[in-house]
């Protein structure tokens, strides 16, 4: 199986997030997950980890808007030069607005942190000095593993960094700046029918606005219900698509403490509909943050859960793209991994 992947990652390593309650945070979203998924991929013997190849910008210009990618492309620069404290100390900053643009028909005004409220919907989705080449190189390992499946291959890994699936057609958020998965999604439906499956602990918020209006792509997240847990705005079980896309997005909101039986009776009927909608091709957005004991997760899933799982989805007997988003209980992350794609394999 191809794994794509790609080391520019690493230069995408905030100092810190910031929490609830204004509380400075290691950034959990760290290189060190990846550290972790390849040293258990290593030992497997069929892993072929893969250089992703560069698809350039247009696919991702196809669900993103212009000015959105911009701003993320000079995003650093800009604030580096217009801050000496910046300059001087780069490595302890990482850039982020402290007002964002609400309810209000708002528009991106000149200054750099009127287009950071603009452009991000939250504090933990840090714009350093590498992460733009960073989320393109993780753009390139989900698009890679598209075309791996387009051209008759079972399934393909888009081992992705920074992750995607809060990222919407012109906002950062939730460690993710572009949509992996939805550009991934949104490359292969000139090809096929599409369904997007979101297996993340968190909703997959920016994924459901990108595709809330079609009917070609096929949406469903399973996640800790948005009642009390982030994004705490999208992902409710009422929210099922608009105009002619209505009826082709899905939520399962969850409730806390979820274990493997609660999951697996959700992701039945999630795979229900997608037999029903009879997609040619499956996108999966998987985060490991499900996983029993993950620090920004309520969910208890097993690694035989994970295991049940990939069984599950492999049953569907469609060429899938794997294409990863979070998890956070980096000893276990591995381990998790490895344990879903066996299915896959
Ligand atoms: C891709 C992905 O999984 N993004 C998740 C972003 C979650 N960011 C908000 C985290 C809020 C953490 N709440 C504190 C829990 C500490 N026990
Ligand atoms: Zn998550």
């Amino acid at each position: 199986m191809k794994i794509f992947y790609s080391e520019k990652h690493r230069d995408h390593y905030p100092p810190y997030e910031v929490f609830d309650g204004g509380k400075r945070v290691e950034y959990f979203e760290n290189p060190d997950r990846m550290d972790k998924i390849l040293s258990v991929l290593n030992k497997t013997d069929w892993a072929e980890l893969t250089e992703p190849s560069d698809f350039g910008l247009d696919p991702i210009l196809a669900v993103h808007d212009r000015d959105y990618i911009t701003f993320l492309a000079s995003c650093w620069t800009e604030w580096l030069a217009s801050d000496p404290e910046v300059a001087a100390t780069p490595e302890q900053h990482a850039f982020l607005p402290a007002t964002f643009a609400l309810r209000r028909k708002a528009r991106p005004t000149q200054s750099l942190h009127g287009r950071g409220g603009y452009y991000m919907m939250d504090l933990s989705a840090c714009i350093v000095a590498g992460t733009y080449n960073a989320a393109l190189a993780s753009a390139n390992c989900a698009l890679s593993a598209a075309n791996e499946i387009s051209k008759n291959q079972r399934s393909a890994f888009g081992l992705c960094r920074p992750p995607g699936h809060h990222a919407g057609k012109d906002y950062a958020g939730g460690y993710c700046f572009i949509n992996n998965a939805s550009v991934a999604a949104n490359w292969l439906s000139s090809k096929g029918k599409v369904a997007l499956l979101d297996i993340d602990y968190h909703a997959g918020n920016g994924t459901q606005d990108i595709f809330y209006e079609r009917s070609d792509v096929l949406t469903i997240s399973i996640h800790g219900d948005p009642d009390y847990e982030y994004p705490h705005y999208a992902g409710f079980a009422d929210e099922t698509g608009a105009g002619e896309g209505l009826g082709f997005h899905k939520n399962f909101p969850l409730p806390k403490a979820t274990g493997d039986e609660g999951y697996l009776a959700a992701l039945d009927e999630a795979l229900e509909m997608i037999r029903k909608f009879a997609p040619t091709y499956l996108i999966l957005s998987t985060g490991m943050d499900t996983f029993d004991g993950d620090p920004l997760g309520k969910f208890h899933i097993t690694r035989e859960g994970f295991a049940k799982i990939g069984k599950r989805i492999t049953g569907l007997n469609l060429p899938t793209a794997v294409i990863m988003e979070g998890g956070y209980a980096n000893e276990a992350l591995g381990t998790n991994v490895v344990t879903l794609l066996e299915s896959f394999k």
